[in-house]
Formats: C-alpha cells, structure tokens, sequence
C-alpha cells in the first residue's frame, strides 16, 4: 500500500487585528497569517481539506483583510506547483465554511463534497456576528440562494454538483485519516489528525486553534459561535495531541508556517 503523503498548498496571506486573533486578550496591532489547505495523497484517493480565499471576494467584502495572494497562491496554481489539477481531486473536506476556507471550492463541480452535517444550515442562515465569516457563498448553490448571493456562483455551479454529504462527531475520512470535531469556532468545525507509515501523526487543529499561542494559553480567536464549546475544543486537542504523540500544526499562525513544507515537499 502507497504511504500517505501530505502537501500543504499555500494559500497566500490575510490581516486581522491581535484583538481578533486573541479574543479579549490582544495585544492590538495588525498581525498577518497564513492560509493554507491541506491535500492528502492516500492509498484511498486523493482528498483536499479546504481550498483558501478568493482574491476577488476578499478584496470586495474584506479588503481591511489586506490579503496577498500571488497566482501558485490560487488553488489551482497551487495544484499546478505538484503537476495536479482541480479534476485529479475526488474528495473535498471542508472544515467549516468561514470564507478563508471554501473560496476555491468553486472549482471542484466533479468532486464528492463533505461537510459537518450542521454547516451548509449556518451558512445558508448564520448568526448577525457570523455574516462576514460566511461571506463567500460560491461554494454552494444552496447557501448562495439562500442569502439571495446567486452572482457569486460560477457558472456551472448547480444544487447538484455543489452538495455536501453531512457528517457529525469525529470521523476516519480514510484509513489514519480522522476528522476531529472540535466545534466552538463554527458550528461544525473540523480539526484533522494525519497518522503515517513512517512519521509521527500530524494533529491540523485548523480554526480551533488559529496558533501555538491560541492553544497554548486556551484563547481562542474573536470569531466563534459558542466560546465555552470552543475552550472544550482545545482541551480534546491537547489531549489527542498528547495520547498520539502527534506534532500540532496551526492554522493560521505565520512564525510556525514559515517552518512547514510547503509546495512539492510532503511530509510522510
Ligand atoms: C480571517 C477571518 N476574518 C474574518 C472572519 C469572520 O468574521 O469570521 C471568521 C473570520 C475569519 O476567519
Ligand atoms: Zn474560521
Ligand atoms: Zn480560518
């Protein structure tokens, strides 16, 4: 059996305030973060989890984001990088539906989708706090006509291709490969622990945990639907990381991306 391999597709970078970034705790000042995704090559099939922001989106909805994105930053520049294209990925993951998450979910029509089952239901209708999180509707025909956002669907983008199928608790996507529910950020938000042949585990803890520092103090990020939920998340991330020996990887925590492979090197 071919070993899992992990490429992390580097999705250019975003601004927010250190009052955002840790919530009540600061300090202030404008930090910029990565965004990334994370392409799984396993023996079961290909599988992206998450597919970055749109460019164009940010720069109309959020341009106080400040984003930098450069074309090998684009999804489908950042497959090109490993010789890939949007149609070779059979399965996408997205671990919530936070508008740096899904902006290049656009391009995968063909591809079986997969979500929390409670997700596509916040996006469609999120809380008043929530409605810039859950800006970019293009991942879905449904949530776009739900918020009356049909112009931002590409062409192509139907009910049928842009479904999800739903999931809940945590999940093994495929052998080693576990979807981690550690809600709090967004209703249905996924973590994503890797387990390899040859190397320790790799614990994503993805929106749960924007940084080293988030998880370390326990203080996590403004944007959050259930806070407490959310503590709860970070302790069943320590504890895992702890129990698998696994190395934490952030999501959105610029000194420690700066250490990670990104491009054609993998890890596994
Ligand atoms: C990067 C970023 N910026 C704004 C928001 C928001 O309002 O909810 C989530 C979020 C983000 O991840
Ligand atoms: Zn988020
Ligand atoms: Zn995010």
């Amino acid at each position: 059996m071919a070993d899992t391999k992990v490429f992390l597709l580097d999705g250019g970078s975003l601004v927010l305030d250190g009052f955002h970034v840790y919530w009540n705790r600061g300090p202030g000042g404008e930090i910029r973060f990565p965004v990334y995704s994370i392409l799984i090559e396993h023996a079961e099939g290909r599988f992206l989890i998450d597919t970055g922001y749109d460019y164009d989106h940010v720069m109309k909805v959020l341009a106080f984001e400040k984003p930098i994105q450069t074309p090998e930053q684009t999804i489908p520049g950042a497959l090109k990088l490993l010789g890939l294209e949007p149609k070779d990925i059979g399965v996408v993951v997205n671990s919530h539906f936070h508008f740096d998450h899904c902006g290049g979910n656009k391009y995968f029509p063909h591809a079986k989708k997969i979500c929390h089952a409670k997700e596509v239901a916040q996006a469609c209708n999120p809380e008043p706090f929530e409605v810039l999180g859950y800006s970019d509707l293009s991942f879905s025909a449904e949530a776009a006509e739900a918020r009356g956002k049909t112009d931002q669907l590409l062409p192509g983008t139907t009910a049928a291709n842009s479904r999800f199928e739903g999931i809940d608790g945590d999940v093994e996507l495929a052998k080693g490969v576990h979807l981690i529910y550690t809600p709090g950020h967004a209703i249905g938000n996924y973590s994503l622990l890797v387990e390899f042949g040859g190397r320790k585990p790799i614990l994503f803890t993805i929106d749960a945990a924007y940084t080293e520092q988030s998880l370390k103090t326990l203080n996590q990020a403004s944007f959050h639907i259930d806070p407490v939920a959310g503590v709860a998340s970070m302790r069943k991330l320590k504890a895992l990381a702890e129990k698998h020996g696994a190395e934490l990887m952030y999501s959105h925590d610029m000194e420690n991306f700066k250490t990670y492979k990104t491009g054609i090197q993998f890890y596994g």
